[in-house]
């Protein structure tokens, strides 16, 4: 099960960027870019919007292609080489997702950090929420992480965000994300992985968590720490699930293993990488969502998802008149919490 349209496949920006250190494809990289990781992710999911949603969150220009450097919406506001210096949000003028997340602390100060490479898991959703404010106020973003013990922001439904104690609702949460056609930031403690010889299915090749040697938590050069720190501040490695794969589902080449598929910014592997759905690797989900109150799936919130939600009002699952868009709040019945939901977005998003 895949997303709908296309998502890009960004490589970490010192892959394209001839004047990064050791830039171009081949080993290292270096400040600015190095661990970029979290604005690639994000970048990919950006785009994504944008091609195929046509939310004006990235450059408008479709995968693989982008606008030349150094434009500050470069490879889907994943790199700005004219980006501005440290300072609070909102920034001056349009720049790179790295930026809004104060990867390498070289962004915005807003988020009081101190000297860190790479990006904080607290700065991704915020991060990710400041670009698509800033780029497309109209269509209400919210954004969150939820992660095993840290959990910031908002949920897909509009909810504050809370923790996954164990594997079962983090992987549901990304097979409902996947399912409403959207894709999510994960990050993981490392990104050890190596192939499993498994037949790929379609064009999914199947890899797996290593148990990494601690003298190699780099191993494909993008300068990344692992410190394995599952908190707020836990630098690792993020990704873009672009979709999964059942333990159950009959073309599983591995039956009783869930797998995530993932565009994971790693130019030595394929597009599509599925890996084990493995929570003791696994950090945390992000989320972006336009317009959480949307019920009719047009990218707004006005009187026909009202009407929506009425026409359903004080249903249960498996009542008559049960609508399982109109639960907002996720508790399997649609009542008040979902409407307060749908009222806080009320009149956000723009016809398409
Ligand atoms: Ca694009
Ligand atoms: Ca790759
Ligand atoms: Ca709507
Ligand atoms: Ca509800």
């Amino acid at each position: 099960m895949l997303v709908p349209g296309v998502v890009p496949d960004w490589e970490q920006p010192w892959f394209y960027d001839p004047n990064s250190p050791n830039g171009g494809p081949g080993p290292g990289s270096g400040i600015p870019w190095q661990a970029w990781c979290a604005p690639t992710s994000a970048a990919n999911l950006c785009g994504h919007w944008d091609d195929t949603y046509g939310l004006p969150v990235a450059d408008f220009t479709p995968w693989p292609t982008a606008p030349p450097w150094p434009s500050f919406d470069w490879q889907d506001f994943e790199a700005d080489l004219n980006r501005p210096a440290p300072a609070p949000l909102p920034p001056a003028g349009p720049t790179d997702l790295g930026w809004h997340m104060d990867t390498n602390w070289l962004g915005t100060t807003t988020w009081g950090n101190p000297p860190h490479v790479g990006t904080f898991l607290k700065d991704i959703h915020a991060g990710l929420g400041s670009h698509l404010t800033f780029v497309d106020p109209a269509s209400g973003w919210t954004t969150g992480t939820q992660g095993c013990v840290y959990a910031a922001g908002l949920d897909s439904s509009g909810n504050p965000a809370v923790t996954h104690p164990g594997p079962g609702p983090a992987f549901a949460e990304i097979v409902g994300e996947i399912n409403a056609g959207r894709t999510m930031i994960v990050s993981w403690l490392h990104w050890s992985i190596s192939p499993t010889g498994l037949p790929p299915v379609d064009d999914v090749e199947f890899w797996e968590f290593e148990y990494p040697d601690p003298n190699d938590l780099d191993p494909w050069d993008l300068g990344e720490e692992y410190n394995f720190d599952y908190g707020e501040e836990g630098l690792g490695h993020a990704v873009t699930a672009v979709g999964y794969l059942l333990a159950s589902d009959p073309k599983n080449p591995w039956p009783g293993t869930d797998w995530v598929i993932v565009h994971d910014n790693v130019w030595q592997t394929p597009v599509n990488v599925a890996v084990p759905f493995d929570f003791i690797w696994w950090v945390a989900n992000t989320n972006a969502v336009p317009c959480p109150g949307d019920i009719d799936g047009d990218v707004d919130t006005d009187q026909s998802d009202l009407g929506l939600l009425l026409a359903a009002w004080c249903s249960h699952e498996g009542d008559p008149n049960w609508n399982a868009n109109a639960d907002l709040d996720g508790d399997w019945h649609v009542g008040h919490g979902d409407l307060g939901i749908l009222l806080a977005n009320w009149g956000c998003g723009t016809e398409p």
